[in-house]
């Protein structure tokens, strides 16, 4: 029997990976939150890069182990519980890698977004956005990004778009504007019960505040 906690922050993307990912595997997990802020020392002390999602696996005759980096959990995970998230064949696999990894970039994009301090930060941030979903647009196949199946890349994507949702409810910014395929799959993946069950329902408070928190550019633009 093994027992797995993740370390997570409310509203962090990258736990709401591995959050989605154990809940359509229905794997049973413990959930630790720890104020980012002002991290313990015992999360200091186990996670090298200080970072959450931080996975603690608990097998039985065994020390504790993490696991760090959310796109390494996912593996681990699919390599450890039932339920397929990666394609079977393995050139498509490495191309669903490749696409979970330009989906850290847009994380990352979305990130200069909310922290941008002025019109050139945001215009430059928002097109680097705009670009990426524009590049997304001839590869979706729909109604998930792979199709019918639900994969890791659907997973990676979600967190993003309800970033997105929270953005547009203050300063409506067209990021999916025009994109009639990604705007499908952004109204799916916000309709997936795992998608919906892994982040708080106050997220969109919580995400916009600490967007007022840093003075964010992009909030003056609200109505
Ligand atoms: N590459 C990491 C990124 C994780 C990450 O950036 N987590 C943020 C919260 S969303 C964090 O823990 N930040 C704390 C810090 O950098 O001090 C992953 O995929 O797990």
């Amino acid at each position: 029997m093994t027992k797995l906690t993740l370390i997570s922050f409310p509203t962090c993307p990258y736990v709401q990976r591995a959050v989605i990912a154990l809940k359509e595997k229905k794997v049973d997990f413990d959930v630790v939150y720890i104020d980012l802020a002002n991290k313990p020392d015992w999360f200091l002390a186990i996670s090298p890069l200080g970072k959450v999602p931080v996975l603690k696996v608990e097998r039985e005759g065994h020390e504790p182990t993490i696991v760090f980096e959310s796109a390494v959990i996912l593996e681990y995970l699919e390599e450890t519980t039932p339920g397929r998230l990666h394609p079977e064949d393995a050139l498509e696999r490495a191309q669903h890698r490749s696409w979970i990894e330009f989906g850290s970039q847009v994380l990352g994009d979305l990130w200069r977004l909310s922290v941008a301090k002025d019109q050139a930060e945001l215009d430059a941030a928002q097109q680097a956005v705009t670009a990426k979903f524009a590049l997304l647009e001839n590869i979706v196949a729909g109604p998930f990004f792979a199709g019918e199946r639900f994969s890791y890349v659907d997973a990676v994507f979600a967190p993003a778009f309800r970033q997105i949702d929270a953005l547009e409810t203050v300063a409506p910014a067209g990021l999916t504007a025009g994109l009639p395929k990604v705007s499908a799959w952004r109204q799916a993946l916000a309709a997936r019960p795992s998608v919906r069950e892994a982040a708080p329902a106050d997220f969109a408070e919580l995400y916009l505040q600490r967007l007022r928190n840093n003075a964010a550019h992009v909030l003056k633009l609200a109505a």
